[in-house]
């Protein structure tokens, strides 16, 4: 049974024209002068017995978003820019610099040659990379070179530059928690000094250190506990762990064979505001519907199939973007071996405690 609905005190709805009147003017004439304001008339807006979903689901094919890319990269340098990317921005939320209620979401490009500088802000971010012949991404004092597939994070002020230093373009897509930022109005952002941060340790320290189910004696943690110390999860090591996974046990019905990106600290998320993790769907199979309170930004490392949010059929590619929103059914088909990548605010709701699923038979 549905519980009784909050959708106004009973008897505001149905208040006869005389009391309405009577108390439009309260609320205009008393009220709004002293900064107050009915509760009774928003009580049903602002708590709904379910989620008010506002985001829409939203695919960027490659195919397209690679060619406006590259125009880009004629018409603006990544100093110029600073960071040259096109915002996956929501068709439900024009000009808001978002791609789901919460998440942030973009296209980044970086020319032969091109260093985007080093900078540092309270935003977290997370890379998930397209397309590389082997450029970098330094953070805290080291380098790592970007591979196609890789996963790699830049925790809360954490400094961080790119730098390409192939003779292709180098394109991945960002993840940030920018409009949770926008909301609490805490973001703070400075430049380095110098155009790229000092490397202090070789390529591949923080693997070695946090990232092979070991962990330093003397409990050194670089960002302290809450986000993870590995800061590229290297794509040949992601999709060997599936493809294992997946020969060691039958395929969820739902998750059919995910594993999720951890923070070698405490197990949980590698970055503690945005969970990330990636989905393996072997060709000619799928999933069964399941909704989640988290939006999802996702994007496809291998594989074709259709992707399912609601009544909308998203037919996708390798290196399609897409956007599936909070509190709507999905489900995925794979046409392919399909690699998934996917990131959503579940951290925040999960440390909220307001995180919910759930899974269709
Ligand atoms: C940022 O710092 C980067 O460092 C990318 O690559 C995208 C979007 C909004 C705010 C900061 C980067 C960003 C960003």
């Amino acid at each position: 049974m549905d519980q009784a609905q909050h959708s106004g005190a009973p008897g505001i709805a149905g208040a006869d024209a005389d009391t309405r009147a009577q108390r439009q003017e309260y609320y205009d004439s008393k009220l709004a002068p002293n900064s107050m304001a009915p509760l009774w008339e928003v009580l049903g807006e602002v708590v709904t017995q379910q989620p008010r979903v506002t985001a829409k689901p939203f695919i960027w094919h490659w195919e397209k978003s690679r060619p406006l890319l590259m125009e880009a990269g004629k018409l603006v340098t990544a100093e110029e820019a600073e960071r040259r990317v096109l915002v996956l921005e929501n068709p439900a939320y024009v000009g808001q610099t978002r791609a789901t209620n919460t998440l942030y979401g973009g296209l980044q490009l970086v020319m032969p040659g091109e260093i985007a500088p080093a900078h540092r802000h309270t935003q977290s971010a997370l890379r998930f990379v397209l397309e590389s012949k082997g450029g970098y991404t330094a953070v805290g004092g080291e380098k790592s070179t970007m591979m196609p597939g890789d996963f790699v994070i830049t925790p809360s002020w954490s400094f961080h530059d790119h730098g390409n230093t192939t003779d292709a373009p180098i394109i991945w897509m960002d993840v940030l928690d920018v409009p949770m930022l926008t909301f609490f109005e805490a973001g703070f952002a400075e430049h380095h000094n110098d155009k790229t941060q000092t490397i202090a340790r070789p390529e591949g320290d923080a693997l070695a250190r946090f990232g092979t189910t070991m962990l330093p004696i003397d409990g050194s943690r670089p960002y302290g506990e809450l986000n993870s110390p590995v800061f590229n999860y290297p794509f040949a090591r992601t999709r060997a762990a599936l493809v294992a996974t997946a020969a060691g046990a039958p395929a969820d019905p739902h998750w059919a064979h995910t594993l999720r990106y951890v923070n070698p600290n405490n197990g949980g998320w590698a970055i503690s505001t945005i969970a990330s993790w990636m989905m393996f769907l072997p060709k000619g199979s799928s999933t069964r519907p399941m909704r989640s309170t988290d939006g999802l930004i996702c994007a496809v490392a291998e594989g074709r199939g259709v992707a399912v949010a609601g009544d909308t059929r998203m037919e996708f590619g390798p290196r399609d973007s897409f956007v599936l929103p909070n509190w709507t059914w999905r489900r995925f088909e794979a046409k392919e071996d399909c690699f998934i990548f996917f990131s959503s605010d579940r951290g925040v709701q999960e440390r909220m405690g307001i995180w919910r699923e759930e899974r269709a038979a």
